[in-house]
């Protein structure tokens, strides 16, 4: 179903037009509101008035996640806080969260940018929606339960943790739809069959993933494990939250909410715009976000995006899957990795799970990268010809992908730490 049919299926010559509308507003809306951008594109030497197409947004400088720790925390506000009607941060990893404010108009947005794709992920009315993300300042669990509750779906409000209690819920209550990182899913699918369940013994039909990278195999993974169709969610905090875009039934990239969210693909060194389907740093301007303008937000997610209609009606752009953050990417004796590759070659092996480690360290001067994995199950525990050829295999896969040798340690089931929320896959030992 498709929710917003006006929004979602306008024709591309619509969609700039109206997209152009909105950036000339927000531009001078934020410019004549926020003395932040107002001291920036004085600096810069650039106008509102500048904006006469939509190429011209590439005159405008960048904002950062350090230009909103540097305004804690209400400096990027473009309204009195008596008009703000939610505030949300994100856990930094140290020092100082990022906050960001929504007015009543921006939580519409938001709500409504969700239910479009509750309803593309093919959630519906009667659907039963367990959500678990952790409920607090974290964006992602309020954010999908708005949107479920918008479509008319009854939602139960789980939160994270306590797993067995979670499954117990899931069975009772009848849940048809689950909402979680995939590796929070995936750890649940793991403690059902721990306690001897089926997929069959629950309801389950639909899972709304995200706030974490994820690979199609990961995906399938979970959909083999808890009989339903996985899709993958995108969006951040500085931006609305989850709602940015997320993938349809027909999962061949997440539809972008492009008449609030205007995306550009950058080469993340020189800032030159890339072509279509090139992956690159995503740079996001949200096109009516009142409350914090945020305008060309340099999100540091690396992606593609295709402009191409969808066979499932939508035309909206879609965003290829993460292939992680510039951040997360590791430079190891010059080859640039990304951890979703690792996790794409391990996910073809069946007898490793979908949790690992990657561990990274420096021995005189040379980087070393070790690979932890785990077996699914005890079936080859004692085995070692079947251990030492599986171990030989999987080497040998990842040096085709990744061009670079691998140590590779396999552990036995359930050693490895799983995680309620975004899970750490990297651990980097390097001393820089
Ligand atoms: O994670 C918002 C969200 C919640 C999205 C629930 C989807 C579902 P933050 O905590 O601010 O917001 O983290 C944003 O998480 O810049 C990406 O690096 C990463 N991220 C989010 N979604 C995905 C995804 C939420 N589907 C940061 N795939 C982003 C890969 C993702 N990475």
């Amino acid at each position: 179903m498709i929710y917003d049919e006006k929004a979602e299926t306008m024709s591309r010559k619509e969609m700039r037009e109206l997209q152009l509308e909105r950036l000339k507003f927000i531009v001078s809306y934020a410019y004549d509101h926020v003395p932040f951008y107002k001291k920036k594109y004085d600096e810069a030497g650039v106008k509102p008035s500048h904006i006469q197409t939509l190429k011209d947004i590439e005159k405008l400088p960048f904002v950062t996640k350090s230009d909103l720790r540097d305004n804690y925390p209400y400096g990027l506000l473009s309204v009195p806080l008596s008009e703000i009607s939610r505030i949300h941060a994100s856990s930094g990893t140290s020092g100082k969260p990022t906050v960001v404010a929504y007015t009543a108009e921006d939580m519409e947005v938001w709500t409504e940018c969700m239910a479009r794709l509750v309803a593309a992920a093919g959630g519906r009315s009667d659907d039963i929606v367990q959500i678990c993300f952790g409920y607090g300042l974290f964006t992602g669990a309020l954010g999908l339960h708005q949107g479920w509750e918008r479509i008319g779906a009854a939602v139960i409000p789980a939160s994270t943790g306590n797993t067995e209690r979670q499954i117990m819920l899931m069975k009772d209550l009848q849940s048809t739809a689950l909402v979680a990182t995939p590796s929070y899913a995936l750890h649940i699918a793991e403690e059902m069959e721990r306690l001897g369940y089926k997929p069959e013994d629950f309801k389950l039909r639909v899972g709304m993933f995200g706030s974490e990278a994820s690979s199609d195999a990961m995906h399938a993974e979970i959909a083999r494990k808890l009989h339903l169709l996985p899709t993958d969610n995108y969006g951040l905090s500085e931006l609305i939250g989850p709602g940015v875009s997320g993938e349809c039934e027909l999962k061949c990239g997440m539809h972008v909410n492009e008449d609030h969210f205007y995306p550009e693909i950058l080469d993340p060194t020189t800032f030159k715009p890339l072509g279509e389907g090139e992956y690159g740093e995503l740079v996001l301007t949200a096109l009516t976000k009142k409350s914090m303008p945020m305008i060309r937000y340099r999100t540091k997610d690396v992606t593609a995006i295709d402009y191409s209609p969808c066979a499932c009606g939508r035309t909206t752009a879609r965003m290829a899957k993460l292939k992680g953050r510039t951040d997360d990417m590791l430079i190891i004796k010059g080859v640039n990795v990304f951890p979703s590759q690792i996790e794409g070659v391990l996910l073809t092996f069946p007898e490793i799970g979908g949790t690992y480690e990657i561990v990274v360290t420096r021995e005189d001067y040379k980087d070393k990268l070790e690979v932890r994995v785990e077996l699914v199950d005890d079936a080859i525990v004692g085995d070692y010809g079947r251990l030492e050829k599986l171990s030989r295999d999987i080497k040998h896969a990842l040096k085709t992908v990744l061009q670079i040798d691998v140590k590779l340690s396999i552990v036995e089931h359930m050693t490895l730490k799983r995680y309620e929320g975004k899970a750490k896959r990297v651990i980097d030992l390097r001393q820089y």
